[in-house]
């Protein structure tokens, strides 16, 4: 078939031949690889884990059954490539994550990798007639799951530098992100070419992170198939969901530090309890966001540690992480102004003081209308309902946003809304009609100048 019988009738034939059984083997594969001590409820691949390796092995495996040149980064990206033989070197890019939450859904993120990868599959069969390579890339650590940072693979691909601070961020086990990125050297289609060799896992992360940034001037556009994580589509029945943009998040580490104390003989009065004040703090968070919902903000304190968590002592420090998101940013901002103040006067209403590190500070993305076309225009030739829409949730397509123009992303519904939870669930169909969405739009990108 050659670009000039690449016509409608031909795409759709292209389309119709994504092969369901082959998708949902590979999804039921995949959920199978989790970490047994998270227990066997939902999926867990935390970022760099052994179960994580094993998962993107696993993707290797199916990029090079696909016939797809596949290379492994040293931040852990697994890339890979379809490139015909009038292919210019500016390439159409389909990504999405397959590390999860703790206990978390068969198909977040999940669903953009392998339905990117069966794409590829498809389109093998018109690849001499592609202008542009195609890309399929399973970035690393897309989750904040394990250190509360997100994106890492998508940021360092996008040349993004994540420093010693988020490189040094632990897990609840004091393992860092530096130490767990070692890992990668276990990966199938790693090749450490300079054998270089370094004396701290700092340095190490740091050269990784450098060595992953690919040439963002040779990347013709992205588009990232993603479940929606929220219920919008399921109610209006409607299969397809065109994302113009999304909410990113804004994440502090608090730190509320207090006096440890007895917890028998100490009197109340003399009590500087570092958990009471977090949990005024935690129900303030809840209250404000409630407030600004009409701007659809969302907010939470999301993770805590008490020390030393103990029967019989006043907790002396409190840790705790703030997750917030809107995609209206004086909204956010407004949160943010209360918070603080109101943070210094819980302190002192209660004798204790605080520390607070910014995570992440992302503001709302907007996507590329000429893709959303593109994607709008492949539902009509198929006669799907589609809905353009937000996403509430980040993606690796929001980093990529930050530094090109033409980024897209197409939803398929999500059950009930839910997602980060073992009833994650999206019907096979609709991830079908997704992956028949991505691919016209993938080939009609990659056969454009
Ligand atoms: O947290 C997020 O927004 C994404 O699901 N990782
Ligand atoms: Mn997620
Ligand atoms: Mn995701």
């Amino acid at each position: 078939m050659s670009t000039k019988n690449l016509t409608h009738s031909s795409h759709i034939q292209l389309a119709n031949s994504i092969n369901k059984d082959h998708i949902a083997r590979s999804l039921e594969h995949l959920a199978k690889i989790s970490d047994p001590a998270f227990g066997t409820t939902g999926v867990t691949r935390l970022a760099y884990s052994d179960t994580d390796i094993k998962g993107k092995n696993y993707i290797a495996e199916l990029m090079t059954q696909a016939g797809l040149e596949v290379k492994v980064s040293p931040i852990g990206n697994t890339i890979g490539r379809l490139k015909g033989s009038k292919c210019d070197e500016f390439a159409v890019i389909s990504g999405s994550h397959t590390d999860s939450v703790i206990n978390g859904g068969h198909f977040d993120g999940i669903v953009g990798v392998i339905c990117a990868i069966e794409a590829l599959r498809v389109l093998q069969q018109v690849k001499d007639d592609l202008i542009h390579p195609i890309e399929v890339i399973d970035f690393a650590m897309e989750e904040s799951a394990r250190f509360g940072l997100s994106l890492l693979g998508s940021k360092a691909f996008m040349g993004e530098v994540s420093g010693e601070n988020s490189l040094l961020l632990q897990d609840n086990q004091g393992v860092s992100v530096a130490e767990a990125l070692k890992n990668v050297e276990t990966l199938k289609y790693f090749k450490n070419e300079n054998n270089k060799s370094f004396d701290s896992s700092i340095k190490r992360a740091l050269w990784a992170v450098e060595e992953s940034k690919a040439d963002v001037k040779k990347i013709r556009a992205y588009v990232e198939l993603h479940v929606e994580q929220a219920g919008f589509l399921e109610e209006a029945k409607i299969p397809i969901g065109i994302v113009d943009g999304a909410a990113m998040p804004t994440r502090w580490a608090i730190q509320i530090i207090g006096e440890q104390a007895h917890s028998g003989t100490t009197p109340m009065e003399c009590r500087k309890n570092a958990l009471v004040a977090a949990s005024e703090f935690v129900l303030l968070v809840d209250k404000i966001c409630k407030d600004e919902a009409s701007h659809d903000t969302v907010g939470a304190i999301t993770k805590m540690a008490v020390e030393p968590n103990a029967m019989n002592v006043v907790p002396g420090k409190c840790s705790m992480f703030l997750d917030l998101r809107s995609a209206d940013k004086e909204s956010k901002d407004r949160v943010k102004n209360i918070l603080l103040k109101k943070l210094d006067e819980i302190c002192s209403k209660y004798g204790v003081t605080h520390s607070r590190k910014v995570i992440s500070e992302d503001g709302p993305k907007t996507f590329s209308s000429d893709i959303m076309a593109i994607s709008q225009k492949a539902c009509e030739n198929l006669g799907l309902k589609y809905m353009v829409m937000p996403s509430r949730a980040g993606h690796d397509a929001c980093t990529v946003s930050n530094h090109i123009k033409e980024v897209g992303m197409i939803f398929v519904p999500s059950k009930g809304g839910v997602s980060h939870h073992h009833e994650e669930w999206t019907d096979i169909d609709d991830i079908v009609l997704g992956t028949k969405i991505l691919l016209l739009t993938l080939l009609e990108l990659a056969t454009t100048k």
